[in-house]
């Protein structure tokens, strides 16, 4: 499935705006067929936002089930003859989508973009009815896992093994848009370098029919550095300027399907020419050792929780680069594909996480989680979420295959590891994701609670992805003892495996304007000798090769009483107010090679 696009052929428009919406916690809407008319009772709501900090009720904030979003759309009269397709860039966590009176797709997932073919309502030249239920529901089957419990009033709340708030609704652009019947469907780009000769490979797949494939290479400027035909082949461009962290410089592979002289459908892929190996301890982009340099992120504004906002963005990206993070994790679910635009141009690296987050049922016992479970088992976490798992990597790495910036897949964040259960989960897996891309590394980000003498699925990945809390969860305030902890810890990962080892996450929960002349948890310096104690371990050991800052900016959870306002572990605010911290990072990141 490839995205939509103006390029002269094909056409798309974005159906964004404000829609109609009605909550339906009762499930009455599927019962009585809301689809077959007007949503009864409806309000305004933005789409692309969360809608669940919009309005002031806590039913619709804390809603457990269904909300129906509704609006007309005109198909425009050229294109008739087209193949017309309405795409969501996402729905959280699962949608079905009617046309008028037809359920035309449903899908399972988040973060991940789905499409219908509309065709053969196109062709009658009337305005159609879009209506889309969206469920939130996070049951042990889907990814990531959660809890539905029915209270004595017969209500039912949520609850989740992951430390963010479960916001929902349509958070990216619709899009309606439209390609020639006789079609380019998908193209896969894999990138090389054979000394300074940059290898392009391609592939194109097409649909609806016969036709030639020609492709065309050009540079920033324009142009033309190699070409080819038929639908798979090797480009080769001699002295290529690369891709590389901190230089985004793009290509731009132009595919076109021609018949005869004629040209029957065009795609313009950005193609970033670099290539990743990870070889011993040592993290190579275009040959050259890469230390990650960033944060773990979110997806997390006021108001609008999820939404994806090009404005939030670009100043999320300026802050990024003024604080000299060369990298940042996707925590804990795939991104909007515009950020992964942003990246690419701007030569950001980023580790690409599926939305498995929470597969660890056993532990914290109920804080702020679901209860304890066994993790895996025919009861909680089964085949039917292996598959769904499956399904999600293979999601992922279809939307994100082309991105030079996408460096290395995640396959879940701190999931139960040092079972044989887990093993056996996880096995398959990995090879899901090898087999939808042999040339990126894998890895998962491994839990505290799973160290290097008891962790049986990181000898399955190709890099150690550690999250630790010494200083914070153990050793709270003795930064010295966390400081010891800190470094025997990941000495032993450095002795047991001849990986490179990325610390994906470490922070404290900070209060922005709590000061203290003692360095004193929830202080900002807490946070800043907090850091600057596993930066002094860090460059002890030559096999970490990244240190990604948890988090990048505060962000909202669900109640706890381990949460005040959310989690505070934010180098910046939730309004990107800069902690002390952060000029302490800077010092050190544009200060680094
Ligand atoms: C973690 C999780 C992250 C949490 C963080 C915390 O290990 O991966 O989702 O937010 O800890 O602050 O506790």
């Amino acid at each position: 499935m490839l995205r939509p696009q103006d390029n002269g052929i094909r056409e798309c428009k974005r159906l964004d705006g404000l829609w109609a919406f009605t909550p339906d916690a009762a499930g009455a809407g599927r019962r009585d067929g809301w689809w077959r008319g007007p949503l009864a009772e409806a309000r305004d709501i933005p789409v692309p936002a969360s809608y669940n900090d919009l309005f002031v009720d806590a039913e619709l904030h804390d809603l457990v089930g269904d909300v129906w979003y509704q609006r007309t759309v005109h198909v425009p009269a050229g294109w008739a003859e087209q193949r017309v397709v309405v795409r969501f860039d996402a729905a959280t966590h699962r949608a079905s989508v009617w046309v008028d009176d037809e359920l035309v797709v449903e899908h399972e997932g988040g973060y991940t973009p789905f499409e219908a073919d509309l065709s053969r309502f196109a062709q009658t030249g009337r305005a159609l009815r879009l209506t889309v239920a969206v469920n939130n529901e996070l049951t042990f089957q889907s990814v990531p896992p959660g809890v539905i419990q029915v209270q004595p009033d017969g209500t039912r709340t949520q609850r989740y093994y992951h430390d963010f708030f479960n916001y929902a609704g349509l958070h990216r652009s619709v899009w309606l848009s439209a390609t020639p019947a006789r079609h380019i469907d998908d193209v896969t780009v894999v990138t090389d370098l054979d000394d300074s000769t940059g290898l392009v490979q391609y592939q194109v797949a097409v649909d609806g029919g016969d036709a030639d494939v020609r492709v065309v290479l050009r540079d920033a400027d324009g142009a033309t550095v190699a070409e080819g035909s038929g639908s798979a082949g090797e480009l080769r461009v001699e002295n290529a300027e690369l891709w590389a962290p901190g230089h985004g410089y793009l290509h731009e592979l132009a595919v076109e399907l021609v018949d005869g002289d004629t040209v029957v459908d065009r795609f313009l892929q950005p193609v970033g020419i670099r290539s990743v190996r990870v070889e011993g301890t040592r993290f190579l982009i275009n040959g050259e050792p890469f230390h990650f340099r960033g944060f773990g992120m979110h997806e997390d504004h006021i108001a609008r929780g999820k939404g994806h906002d090009n404005a939030s963005m670009i100043h999320d990206f300026a802050l990024l680069q003024w604080i000299g993070a060369n990298s940042f994790r996707t925590s804990h679910y795939p991104y909007a594909e515009e950020v992964l635009d942003e990246a690419d141009r701007l030569g950001i690296v980023v580790i690409d996480e599926t939305a498995a987050v929470g597969q660890n049922l056993g532990m914290g016992g109920g804080f702020f989680l679901g209860g304890t479970f066994q993790t895996f088992s025919d009861e909680t976490l089964n085949d039917v979420t292996q598959e769904v798992h499956r399904q999600a990597i293979r999601e992922l790495v279809a939307r994100d295959k082309n991105h030079p910036s996408v460096v290395l897949w995640s396959v879940a964040n701190e999931p139960e590891s040092h079972t044989e259960e887990s093993l056996a989960y996880f096995e398959p897996l990995f090879a899901a994701t090898r087999e939808a891309d042999p040339s990126r590394p894998v890895g998962f980000v491994n839990m505290m609670l799973a160290p290097y003498d008891k962790c049986l699925v990181t000898p399955l990945a190709d890099v150690v992805m550690v999250n630790r809390y010494y200083g914070w969860y153990v050793d709270t305030g003795n930064l010295a003892a966390a400081e010891r902890n800190l470094e025997a810890e990941l000495q032993g990962w450095a002795d047991t495996f001849d990986k490179p080892i990325i610390i994906t996450e470490y922070g404290a929960d900070t209060i922005h304007g709590f000061n203290s002349i003692r360095p004193v948890p929830w202080s900002e310096e807490y946070q800043s000798e907090f850091l600057a104690m596993y930066h002094r371990v860090f460059d002890r050991i030559p096999a970490v090769v990244g240190e990604h800052v948890w988090n990048f900016a505060d962000f909202e959870t669900t109640a706890s009483i381990l949460r005040v306002g959310g989690n505070k572990k934010g180098v910046f605010t939730r309004d990107r107010a800069p902690k002390a911290a952060a000029r302490l990072l800077r010092e050190r990141w544009t200060s680094l090679p």
